[in-house]
């Protein structure tokens, strides 16, 4: 079984399964005296338990969260054993529950790691722009040397080597005058931060810039900034899909949203990679990212609300230096209710708690009627208001976006963050006739032109990039377990909405405004 690699799409006796699976790789390893090694996992669906040599090293619970077993001194020098049991079953009390709209790959489907590190290392950091001007920045060492360890930071080209030493637990902190030039879609600028202690650099590249809502307005760098987004799953193009093996296949599409003229996506409904991420930020793109908290879920049960929290504060932890993450996502359609409203709320403050520099969403629903008002009470919780709306698919025809209006019981930022309506690339046929390309292209121009209306739209981030892949979408000739939203098919053929959208950013990119609606 190929690792990184979810097992469905590698035996076709496979293909359906969810259940578990024993993986073995035996490596060879020498470790050095008085040095400490790690395991890394980037993500394994879902659930799995890990033993090396025998001995057990724990488990981990959720599809799409790093985790880390310390082995120092049970790692042999010469040959080692690694044994996974993976269980990709879905569970009720699961994060995500029983019930989603796409494939649950199964399997380690992401890169395992192996570290090498210093008896005392850097464990965590955190730079950005601080509050008052300059660069703020934190590093957290780990092992006996850590109290009072000299660690320096240096940005090549604006700063020397800055030296701070670290307080009885280990951390140090920086405060700098200097001003980074600023991250943005136009001008993605990486300045590399360079920390080191104990004699071993950490070496990263940081996306500085500032990110705000004032009133209606998402400012970045203290300018208003109009999303043109689009959302995506994390599949690999082609005719198989399956989670991508390689970093180059998620970076496929994010170049297929920058050729789409977006300066921003909504990588949905789980963290990507980090990779994806990453190059996201090369590229100029602008992120929201989610957790699973999708539909319903086990809203009363106290460890389904503590595994969302710890899938909350894995992606805050991993992506908190990536500038070019603007927006943490703490769910999508989640129907209103009391206990709904507690764990969500709850997961808000947690976001805020731990990234108070970032604005927090989550994708809201609302159906029915001309007069649409975005009233569910997590919003006055959220920065962002995020609407998933389907008029012209599954909420009356695309000529009722002629009708409708929308307002919010807050004056925020709002961001559709889903619409759309299925076309199977290559079907023709009069613009009512549903399933085809004609059909989802006026669907597009239909929304367009009613979200023009919305004077506090600031941003949209249609559903979907590409096809993907779902058990739920069984349609004979036309879905054959496939999602068809995408503006492209599983394998990139342009439907013709991808032309209706593609214009419509061309020409709002060209608007002094970003947004010739506003
Ligand atoms: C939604 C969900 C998304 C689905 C989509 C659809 O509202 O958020 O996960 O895939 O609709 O196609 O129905």
């Amino acid at each position: 079984m190929a690792v990184p690699g979810d097992w469905n799409t590698q035996r076709a006796d496979l293909t359906h399964y969810e259940g578990c699976l024993w993986y073995r790789r035996r490596f060879a390893a020498a470790p050095a005296p008085g040095r400490r090694q790690v395991l890394r996992f980037e993500a394994v669906n879902y659930r799995c338990r890990a033993w090396l040599n025998g001995e057990s090293l724990g488990g981990h619970e959720g599809g799409f969260s790093p985790f880390e077993f310390e082995v120092s001194g049970r790692l042999r020098g010469g040959d080692n054993s690694l044994v996974l049991l993976v269980d990709n079953r879905r569970r009720s009390q699961g994060v995500p529950t029983l019930q989603t709209d796409w494939w649950n790959y199964g399997g380690i489907t992401r890169s395992v790691l192996l570290l090498d590190l210093p008896a005392t290392f850097i464990r965590d950091f955190g730079i950005g722009l601080g509050a008052q001007g300059g660069v703020e920045a934190w590093a957290q060492l780990d092992g006996p040397a850590a109290a009072g360890a000299l660690v320096s930071l240096e940005l090549p080209g604006l700063a020397p080597p800055m030296e701070a030493v670290a307080d009885a637990s280990g951390r140090v902190r920086w405060l700098s005058p200097v001003e980074p030039r600023r991250w943005s879609p136009e001008d993605p600028h990486l300045q590399t931060v360079v920390f080191t202690a104990q004699g071993e650099a950490l070496r990263d590249a940081i996306a500085f810039r500032t990110v705000a809502t004032r009133g209606r307005d998402i400012l970045l760098n203290g300018q208003s900034v109009f999303l043109r987004g689009i959302s995506l799953h994390e599949e690999a193009p082609g005719p198989v899909g399956g989670r991508p093996r390689s970093p180059e296949a998620g970076a496929q599409l994010l170049a297929w949203a920058r050729d789409l003229g977006c300066n921003f996506v909504r990588l949905a409904h789980y963290p990507h990679d980090e990779s994806t991420v990453r190059e996201a930020e090369r590229l100029g793109l602008l992120v929201w990212e989610e957790i699973p908290v999708y539909w319903t879920i086990a809203w009363e049960d106290p460890a389904t609300e503590a595994l969302a929290r710890d899938q909350l504060t894995a992606m805050i932890t991993r992506d908190r230096n990536r500038g070019a993450v603007i927006l943490w996502s703490v769910g999508n359609e989640t129907p209103p209710g009391e206990a709904r409203l507690r764990f969500m709320a709850g997961l808000a403050g947690l976001a805020r708690a731990l990234d108070p520099s970032r604005l927090i969403t989550a994708a809201l629903e609302q159906h029915g009627g001309a007069r649409r008002r975005v009233e569910d009470p997590l919003g006055a919780h959220l920065d962002v208001l995020g609407l998933n709306e389907y008029i012209g698919w599954y909420d009356g025809p695309p000529q009722q976006c002629r009708e409708t209006s929308f307002d919010c019981a807050w004056d925020k930022p709002l961001v559709v963050s889903e619409l759309g309506a299925d076309a199977k690339a290559g079907r023709h046929g009069a613009d009512g006739e549903r399933w085809t390309e004609e059909y989802q292209a006026w669907v597009y121009r239909e929304q367009l032109a009613m979200l023009k209306r919305v004077p506090n739209l600031r941003g949209l981030s249609p559903w979907i990039l590409k096809d993907f892949r779902s058990p739920r979408r069984a349609l004979p000739g036309i879905q054959d377990g496939w999602n068809r939203k995408g503006l492209l098919s599983e394998t990139g053929e342009k439907k013709l909405a991808w032309e209706v959208l593609a214009a419509a950013y061309r020409q709002w990119a060209a608007a002094s405004d970003g947004w010739t609606g506003a």
